[in-house]
């Protein structure tokens, strides 16, 4: 795959490229991508600069119209992507085709914003103007996205990018960049002029850092790990860019003794190791009341034990390989850490190797047992299948444990009870609370973002995008004379 510089698809100007591999079966390469430098970068922002005074002055419906056919072209290649993701990443086919629907939802969300309001009208203290807000573009906006959702997340950060009015630089992770490729191919093929929509591949640290220095980039949203959100924020609030930051998670299922232990069971594993255990919202704690500690130890068990690991291309499999040889070092890292400090491993967590033997990225979805709420496992984001069970006491301490880490995601409540639940829902520390329901999931018409370290106060999707993808401009009209 190449670069999309200003219309044109074409190699890095280094004439660098690394190969991508199936990481089933890594002896599959996927294909070669390019290795790009800060040059790349200069002539995408410079692409993408030039097309925006024509973009931003196209009426919006009329760019919309573009994402319709864009979403119909995802659509239609729907499968195909699927099967493209699903060897590129490792994401099991059944999640790979819901996410490029999903991909092709957001396109359709956010085409239609281009028919919703842009601005409020006031009364104003003087009886004879006309008084209103208008919500008018940023720029040239930087998007760097993650591997974990490679048409989803590129999906809902482009398309209102596009609606609003904003040209675009994007860089995609490494590790998807076949598929983000596939994505961009659908937004040029709908007619998108040239330089509005630029895609740039390559290693974060030389790109992604470029993108946040450049001076004509004004704005940036990443989703990623809280490490490279970091630096990117240092870059761009040091030169008063716009920033949002999508991170990590560290997400609760709270099981109170009045649950439906059977529906909680079903949830919590799935929340846990679909798309290997590999999605900031995935399930990492089990909070359960003691009463039902040992009964609900005893369900998890046995779902775990159910688990079918394997070929992401089987539509059989619900667990497939980690992305990478570095994600499964890390891993398999956190997972000793966590049995030093004392937690029990009571399932899983050795490495497989993939289809046929083949070398592959796959460790067995772990279960641990008798979690400290202090220790590494209770703490740090593990970003694979694995799940921890903390026993409380009660309801208040489940609060108190479930609150108790940096993040604050996504959180789930198994209970019967009304007043529990809303006290919940109230109380925890999350940017998105489910009641009987996974903690991972989002829909594309609602907000989506976390509280504390998990995001930086500014929410995606839905109409809350117009938030970060505008700037409001006040407009006062009189008429040059009063008669
Ligand atoms: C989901 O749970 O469907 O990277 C979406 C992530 C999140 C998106 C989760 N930003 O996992």
């Amino acid at each position: 795959m190449q670069n999309f510089i200003g219309g044109e698809w074409q190699d890095a100007e280094s004439g660098a490229w690394y190969e991508r591999e199936n990481p089933a079966r890594t002896r599959d390469i996927i294909g070669r991508a390019p290795l790009s430098d800060a040059r790349d970068v200069d002539r995408a922002v410079a692409a993408a600069k030039a097309a925006y005074p024509a973009w931003r002055a196209m009426s919006a419906p009329a760019r919309g119209a573009i994402l319709h056919r864009a979403a119909d072209c995802l659509a239609a290649k729907g499968p195909d992507l699927a099967v493209l993701m699903a060897r590129e990443t490792g994401k099991p086919i059944v999640e790979a085709e819901a996410e490029a629907v999903r991909a092709a939802d957001i396109l359709r969300f956010f085409a239609a914003e281009a028919e919703r309001s842009f601005g409020e009208v006031y009364e104003g203290r003087d009886a004879q103007a006309l008084l209103y807000t208008r919500r008018t573009p940023l720029g040239v906006v930087g998007i760097i996205s993650p591997w974990n959702f490679p048409l989803a997340i590129p999906a809902w950060k482009i398309a209102p990018s596009l609606v609003f009015g904003n040209t675009v630089v994007f860089k995609p992770s490494r590790e998807a960049a076949h598929t983000a490729g596939a994505f961009v191919a659908c937004l040029a093929e709908a007619g998108l002029p040239p330089g509005v929509l630029n895609l740039v591949v390559g290693g974060g640290e030389t790109i992604g850092q470029a993108i946040a220095a450049h001076p004509d980039v004004v704005a940036v949203s990443f989703t990623g790990s809280n490490a490279v959100g970091s630096t990117l924020a240092q870059t761009l609030t040091a030169r008063g860019a716009k920033i949002q930051l999508e991170l990590g998670g560290k997400n609760p299922a709270v099981v109170l003794a009045d649950a439906d232990l059977d529906l909680a069971t079903e949830l919590i594993v799935l929340g846990a190791v679909q798309n290997a255990g590999q999605r900031c919202t995935a399930t990492s704690r089990v909070i359960v009341e003691r009463d039902v500690y040992e009964p609900l130890r005893e369900r998890l068990l046995e779902r775990f034990s159910e688990i079918t690991v394997g070929d992401p291309l089987d539509r059989g499999t619900l667990v497939g390989p980690l992305v990478s040889a570095q994600r499964l070092k890390a891993v398999l890292g956190m997972m000793a850490r966590g049995e030093a400090e004392g937690a029990k491993r009571l399932y899983g967590g050795e490495r497989l190797s993939g289809p046929g033997g083949e070398d592959g990225y796959f460790v067995r979805p772990a279960l641990f047992d008798a979690v400290s709420p202090e220790s590494v496992l209770a703490q740090e984001e593990i970003f694979g299948p694995v799940l921890s069970i903390i026993p409380v006491r009660d309801f208040e301490e489940g609060i108190a444990v479930a609150n108790g880490v940096r993040y604050g995601l996504s959180a789930a409540v198994f209970t019967n009870r009304l007043d529990r639940a809303l006290a919940f829902a109230e109380r925890i520390d999350a940017g998105v609370v489910r009641i009987n329901g996974q903690t991972a999931g989002v829909e594309p018409h609602v907000p989506f973002g976390g509280m504390k370290a998990s995001s930086s106060y500014s929410r995606e999707q839905g109409r809350a995008a117009i938030e970060f993808f505008t700037q409001t401009k006040t407009v006062t009209i009189r008429p040059p004379s009063v008669s």
